[in-house]
């Protein structure tokens, strides 16, 4: 598409959008330009292409879809089976896959499908197998009751989120938490690895129905090879969460040991942070699992979101072009980058650096709290988000950490060089900052004294930086 294509595509689309909700169509306008203007560093978000973007708004979005290609419980589906088939292919053909399913609207959803594919594949349960023949909806209270005591001793060892896992790998606020008995693995406390004889120690104690791999916060690569081995010498079925680094499983910079889709008996992701497409999740899996994960609805999800399929399809058909390779090499050396220069500069990582798209910054050595350096750093034109560090003293809310991610500058032009100054930049930030104090005088966890000057100082210098590498450059709304 031309730019000049794209500029018009959506002008007209804010002129028809904004003869009905003019708040809309300006809302809409506002938030290209906030992220046009904003040095993006959260390690879950990205920039989708314009055809990644325009394949979501449209007719797509009026049809129901409920079932799987060719075998619909609505008339009428032949150009959603056209493009679920082109998005299973291209997820198939990426990721070398046997089997893709490509319903899920998000990671959670493709988590839940996963889990209760495996359930429902390895657990003998009347109850179970009754709620996979209905709808979620339609279960009474008692098959719930049913369901639970059936599925109550099924176990689940996943990474613990303090740790950098996720929270739909069993943490207790989650359903996954309530559905099974969960355990998690931390990592070593003195290098931040994950430590596999720990987990092996772990698996053997604890004897897991499904063993889950996969981070949202861990700055490494993982040995897969060795965690389906652990699966395996304990009957476990290892499900990997690779969300965050699927563009970097897709672009080949995890292979061999590091790529989990030879390794894992069933593989998960959203399509949104690394991998560059549509909002959504997606399941893959070989043969053995594959009829269950297509029950994905009605047991998990309602209606597929036809157009998000049809903009998963074009994502996946962008990722498979040489030039992602060369993007996801990329990512991974500015996230080196940034994490060097931290460094450099003094700041503390944990693990000591990253060997993917993410780092994690420890800023007590700044004497300050995630909460604390995220709003410094957020009023200085630096978007992060707050994370817990392992063992992290300051809880999930407040937390310890920083967490930072190259995506979406990667796809902006940013290279090592704009990364060591975005480095400088927020070391700036943090290093010139102080904890607050509440009113009555006792240390504040959330307030902040950012030095006088600074905030304006970077945020320039950030605007500075951003100027160089335009977001959407053929895009021009006029
Ligand atoms: N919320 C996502 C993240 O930021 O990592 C994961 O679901």
């Amino acid at each position: 598409m031309s730019g000049n294509a794209e500029s018009t595509a959506y002008r007209s689309a804010l002129e028809v959008i904004g003869a009905v909700e003019p708040r809309v169509a300006t809302a809409i306008r506002a938030e290209l330009a906030d992220q046009r203007e904003s040095l993006k560093l959260i390690a879950s978000e990205n920039y989708a292409s314009p055809a990644t973007l325009l394949a979501m708004g449209n007719w797509f979005s009026d049809k129901y879809a409920e079932g799987t290609v060719g075998r619909r419980f609505y008339a009428g589906c032949q150009n959603v089976d056209t493009v679920e088939a082109l998005a299973a292919e291209h997820a198939r053909e990426l990721f070398g896959a046997p089997y893709a399913y490509v319903q899920p609207h998000s990671g959670i959803d493709a988590n839940l499908v996963a889990f209760w594919a495996v359930l429902a594949d390895r657990v003998e349960a009347p109850a179970l197998k009754r709620a996979q023949a209905r709808h979620v909806n339609d279960l009474t209270e008692a098959d719930w009751f049913a369901l639970r005591r059936e599925l109550g001793d099924q176990r689940m060892l996943g990474m613990s989120l303090d740790a950098g896992g996720h929270l739909t790998h069993g943490f207790r606020p989650n359903i996954s938490g309530k559905m099974f008995d969960q355990r998690s693995y931390g990592t070593d406390p003195e290098t931040g690895l994950i430590d596999y004889d720990r987990v092996a120690e772990a698996a053997r104690e604890f004897k897991p129905l499904i063993l889950v791999g996969g981070y949202s916060a861990y700055p490494r690569k993982v040995n897969f090879r060795i965690l389906r081995e652990i699966a395996d010498s304990v009957g476990a079925t290892f499900m990997v969460d690779m969300a965050h680094f699927a563009g970097l499983v897709a672009g080949k910079v995890f292979t061999g040991d590091f790529d989990p889709v030879p390794h894992a008996h069933i593989v998960t992701s959203t399509t949104h942070k690394s991998l560059r497409g549509p909002r959504g999740g997606l399941v893959l899996c070989g043969p053995e699992l594959a009829a269950q994960v297509d029950r994905g609805c009605p047991m998990v999800l309602g209606g597929p979101l036809p157009q998000v399929m049809a903009a998963k399809a074009v994502a996946l058909a962008e990722a498979r072009r040489p030039d992602f390779v060369d993007y996801a090499g990329r990512i991974v050396a500015n996230a080196q980058a940034l994490a060097d220069g931290l460094q450099r500069r003094g700041a503390k990582l944990v693990t000591g650096g990253t060997d993917n798209h993410l780092a994690l910054i420890d800023v007590t050595g700044y004497g300050l709290t995630g909460r604390q350096a995220e709003q410094a750093l957020l009023d200085s034109g630096i978007v992060t988000n707050r994370n817990a560090i392992p063992q992290d003293p300051n809880g999930a809310w407040y937390t310890s950490g920083i967490r930072v991610g190259t995506p979406a500058l990667t796809t902006r032009g940013f290279g090592t060089a704009e990364l060591d100054a975005t480095a400088e930049l927020i070391h700036t930030v943090l290093s010139r900052t102080a904890p607050g104090t509440n009113a009555d005088g006792t240390p504040s966890k959330a307030k902040y004294v950012l030095d006088p000057g600074v905030a304006d100082r970077v945020g320039k210098q950030a605007s500075d930086l951003l100027t160089g590498f335009p977001l959407y450059p053929a895009i021009d709304l006029g």
